[in-house]
């Protein structure tokens, strides 16, 4: 189960290929709505201001309203492109951006937008993981949810990872698990955006009712699998399973996760071992950088090789994590159904095995 995306930021329009997936998956273009929707630009002024309707078209792979297990081809047609924006930029090279290394690297660029670096790209992995949430639910009870737990230095003020208020969470338009900082929230990147600046945010996944034994030993770890899937979202600069480099600081017994009849008694280890999942919560944790188009101006130099003084004027998010919280639910998901198969073709007649471990921590570890 693979997906590819193509398309620009302003180009006529942004798609994907889903390979791989079974027949038989009921999907209509309004699956896609939600969380196209919750990804989307232009729904608060503390993201982007572009307006994109975000409709998909299902081009192939889908007949009479199932999968047919022919790949899926979707599509989105970019109706809020506004390449101007960038024209006295199209020369230069904004510092903490790919215009550089693109250029470097192919000698040429899509100046329109951030081109194939652009945000707009993860709208076609959260279109795919829709096809793959609901395949997960259906099959295996897994659900893949996410939040986000940091921008800037604000973190919640109440927050435990093993009982998250995911009602509180989907009630604002940050993603947040405390609904108590809301109003900090607000009033933090108001000034921020007033200040011409951007910020980092760390986003939290959280998928459970996985069974044991997804993932492969050494070469297509699921946690290698997942760490390179969250790498590979632009503006991504860190990924942490579990307690992630908390660990460094740990002693072995206290990481190390006990088990009891009842089940395990924490889970440092993020719910994967070995790189195949123990059963319990998978924990991924993902750092977004501060986006690099910012109306401040900055030193750089143009494609010729001359000093000037960058100003990126246009529709930016200041903060892109605010919306980053479906795209790494999408991505934990793709990765999560691509294993799963993985897994039923490897050990699909192996069966249960005991014991099995109850996924759900019953008390808190000494
Ligand atoms: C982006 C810049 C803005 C954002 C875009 C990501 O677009 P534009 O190129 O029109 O200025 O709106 O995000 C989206 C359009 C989207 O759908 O996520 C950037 O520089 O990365």
């Amino acid at each position: 189960f693979a997906i590819t995306t193509f398309g620009e930021s302003h180009g006529p329009a942004i798609g994907c290929v889903v390979d791989g997936c079974p027949p038989g998956i009921a999907i209509a273009p309004e699956d896609f709505r939600h969380d196209l929707e919750r990804r989307a630009t232009g729904k608060t002024r503390h993201t982007s201001a572009r307006h994109e309707a975000d409709e998909v078209e299902i081009l192939s792979g889908v007949y009479e309203g199932v999968t047919t297990g022919t790949p899926i081809a979707l599509l989105i047609r970019n109706t809020d492109a506004r390449s101007k924006d960038y024209a006295n930029i199209a020369a230069q090279f904004r510092p903490g951006h790919a215009d550089y290394t693109y250029w470097q690297k192919y000698g040429l660029r899509d100046p329109r937008g951030g081109g194939r670096s652009s945000a707009r790209e993860t709208t076609m992995r959260v279109a795919a993981a829709v096809i793959a949430k609901k395949w997960l639910a259906q099959h295996h009870g897994v659900q893949v949810r996410g939040c986000l737990t940091q921008i800037g230095d604000i973190t919640p003020h109440a927050f435990d990872a093993e009982n998250i208020d995911w009602a509180a969470v989907e009630a604002n338009p940050f993603f947040w698990p405390d609904a108590s900082q809301i109003g900090e929230l607000e009033s933090y990147m108001d000034a921020l955006r007033k200040s011409g600046d951007s910020v980092g945010a760390r986003v939290d996944v959280v998928a459970e009712g996985l069974p044991p034994g997804w993932g492969e030993p050494i070469y297509g770890k699921l946690d290698g699998e997942l760490a390179a899937a969250m790498m590979s979202i632009n503006a991504v600069k860190g990924v942490e399973i579990g307690d992630g480099f908390a660990a460094i600081a740990q002693k072995g017994s206290f990481h190390r996760d006990e088990i009891s009849a009842d089940g395990f008694l924490s889970n440092h280890a993020g719910g994967i071992l070995g790189g195949i999942s123990t059963g319990q919560a998978i924990r991924v944790s993902t750092a977004f950088k501060p986006t690099s188009s910012l109306r401040l101006p900055v030193q750089s130099l143009d494609t010729a090789g001359n000093a000037v003084e960058v100003v990126t004027t246009g529709r930016h998010d200041p903060c892109v994590g605010i919306r980053a919280t479906p795209i790494c639910e999408a991505m934990v998901a793709l990765v999560l159904m691509d294993q799963a198969l993985r897994h039923r073709a490897q050990c699909g007649d192996v069966g249960e095995i005991a014991p099995r471990i109850p996924a759900k921590a019953t008390g808190k570890k000494r």
